[in-house]
């Protein structure tokens, strides 16, 4: 039965979205609530930190998103290498469309090519349009998303903590209000170990994944960002094979991988007009000067931030969360 069955679908309509809002208020009223890197509090949802705004449109989402079977999620923890990823799996998937020297991500750059879920205007977002296989990304954990998007594949990356770390307080810091005290290096380290930062505790993210991935590998592909940099054309043909298109000998024969990996590397993508200047805008969510999701695109760069005592504290958290799991994000260079 429905829940407001004398009233037209329009006000029904209306209803349900003040139900949202009445909820979403009172859960701000009544949830843990902790410091946050870029906004003033972070709230805690279903065990994960989530800002004011990005709490509202998961409980949007959850009523209004229709998930359809060939839709193919990017999911990662911030700073984990999505924008690497949105490149190279737009790029695999529409390899038929576009020649390398005249490419959409030349014109347009990677965010496009994924709208972020997290972000996105609901109601109003329509999504229906879109040509399928839909491509969307996330930043919140798996238990965090609505069961109807598991009928969808999803491609995970997670990436070394203490690089995740480091990068996510750069550019946290960056956005940061400049009416709020600086976010120091020694508070950002205390609150990501603590689990608290946007979309955190990092553990309890990735764990969220891969147990998934362990529960289903047909529907979730594991990655990490290392394993990429290192080997980037065996992720391609992967990626490939997943999203259902794997490639062919004669590609094979005519070099398609190499392309896709040089025309997403970090120089390229970085050295783009499209890249170097302007605003990435995700919804009400947040703006983001598009050279800062560039910034060094290594591995290890956390060696030249933090001290051996805070190295070893992360990796003492990691081997308790991750223990008995079968995953390890160590470090090896
Ligand atoms: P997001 O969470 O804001 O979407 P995301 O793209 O996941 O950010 O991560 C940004 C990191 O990926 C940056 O790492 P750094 O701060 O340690 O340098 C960024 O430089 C890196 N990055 C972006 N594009 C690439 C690429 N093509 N290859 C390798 N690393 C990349």
């Amino acid at each position: 039965m429905s829940s407001f069955p004398s009233l037209p679908e329009s006000e029904q309509e209306d209803a349900k979205y003040q139900n949202i809002c009445n909820n979403h208020k009172h859960l701000l009223e009544t949830l843990p609530k902790a410091n946050g890197w870029r906004n003033p509090h972070l709230y805690n949802y279903n065990g994960f930190w989530l800002n004011p705004l990005v709490l509202k449109t998961n409980l949007l989402l959850h009523t209004y998103f229709k998930s359809h079977p060939t839709d193919i999620f990017l999911a990662s923890f911030m700073k984990s290498g999505t924008t690497w990823l949105k490149a190279l799996m737009f790029s695999t998937l529409n390899r038929h469309r576009y020649t390398f020297s005249d490419h959409y991500l030349h014109k347009h750059g990677p965010q496009s090519t994924f709208p972020l879920l997290d972000a996105e205007s609901y109601p109003i977002t329509d999504f229906t349009t879109f040509s399928h296989p839909r491509l969307f990304a996330t930043h919140s954990a798996h238990t965090l998303l609505p069961p109807c998007i598991s009928s969808g594949k999803f491609v995970y990356v997670c990436r070394d903590p203490k690089d995740v770390l480091i990068s996510k307080w750069m550019f946290m810091s960056k956005l940061r209000p400049k009416d709020l005290p600086l976010l120091s290096l020694d508070e950002a380290f205390e609150l990501f170990c603590l689990g608290v930062s946007e979309f955190g505790p990092f553990w309890e993210h990735v764990m969220s994944y891969w147990r998934a991935s362990l529960e289903s590998p047909e529907k979730i592909l594991f990655l990490k960002y290392e394993e990429v940099k290192k080997q980037p054309e065996v992720v391609v043909r992967k990626l490939a094979a997943f999203m259902g298109k794997p490639l062919t000998v004669e590609e094979e024969k005519k070099g398609v991988v190499r392309e896709i990996v040089k025309l997403c590397s970090f120089e390229s993508l970085r050295n783009l007009e499209v890249n170097k200047k302007g605003v990435e805008k995700f919804g009400k969510l947040l703006e983001v000067e598009k050279q800062d999701f560039f910034r060094k695109g290594e591995i290890g760069d956390w060696k030249n931030y933090l001290s051996e005592e805070m190295n070893e504290r992360i990796d003492g958290i990691m081997d308790d969360k991750f223990r008995g799991s079968g995953l390890s994000l160590r470090a090896t260079v």
